[in-house]
Order: structure tokens, then C-alpha cells, then sequence
């Protein structure tokens, strides 16, 4: 009995020093370069900027966290936050309707009306 005793207690000892015996946080910053694009005019420029700043997701929005955790042994949690040119990217992608890399007055109008019906 002395000796099943010792091994629980072996082991719960072993268990509570093992508790968080691998842990990793990390925080990820993402900014990719910017697109390269161009507008057919100043109105188009100025529709789509207008419109980015208006339904733009703020800060908070941009961060995503994800943990991942096998209790006792192993835990792993991710914090990403994404800078302002990801959301710059996206709204190109979604103006530049036919991806030639240029938006037009057109693009930037059904752009700006999208965006107004769903802002994200
Ligand atoms: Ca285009």
C-alpha cells in the first residue's frame, strides 16, 4: 500500500510540474506592401479613398487570437493583427472589379454603393 501511495504522489507531482510546462504566445504584426494601382480620375481616387476611410474596420477588428491547448502538457496561443494595408489591399481587390489594375469612376461608384450597403 506504502508503495501505491508513493506513486500517486509521484505522479500528481509530476502532473502539477508539468502544468504550463510548454507554453508559446506569440503576436504576429502582417502588413503587406501595397497593391499597385491606379485610377482613371481624380473622382474615382477620390471615391474609393473616401469610401476606404469611411468603412475601413478599425484596429480592434483587425486583430484575430487563436489558442490551441492540450490541457496540462501544451498551450499555444496566436495573436495576429493586421495593418492598414491589408485592408487597402482588400478594398482594391473588391473595387477593381475586372483586375486590370486600374479603377475607373464606374468601379469606384458601385464600390462606394457596396460598401455602404455591407461596410465589411
Ligand atoms: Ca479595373
Amino acid at each position: 500500500m506504502k508503495i501505491k501511495f508513493g506513486s500517486y504522489l509521484t505522479a500528481t507531482v509530476f502532473l502539477i510540474a508539468c502544468c504550463g510546462c510548454i507554453n508559446h504566445d506569440s503576436t504576429v504584426y502582417t502588413n503587406p506592401d501595397r497593391v499597385k494601382v491606379a485610377f482613371e480620375n481624380e473622382s474615382a481616387g477620390r471615391i474609393f479613398y473616401e469610401t476606404l476611410s469611411k468603412t475601413s474596420p478599425t484596429p480592434n477588428r483587425r486583430e484575430s487570437n487563436t489558442s490551441i491547448e492540450i490541457p496540462v502538457v501544451f498551450s499555444h496561443h496566436s495573436h495576429v493583427v493586421e495593418g492598414e494595408n491589408v485592408a487597402f489591399n482588400n478594398a482594391v481587390k473588391q473595387c477593381d472589379t475586372n483586375q486590370d489594375g486600374i479603377i475607373t469612376e464606374t468601379e469606384a461608384r458601385i464600390f462606394a454603393e457596396q460598401r455602404q450597403k455591407s461596410p465589411h
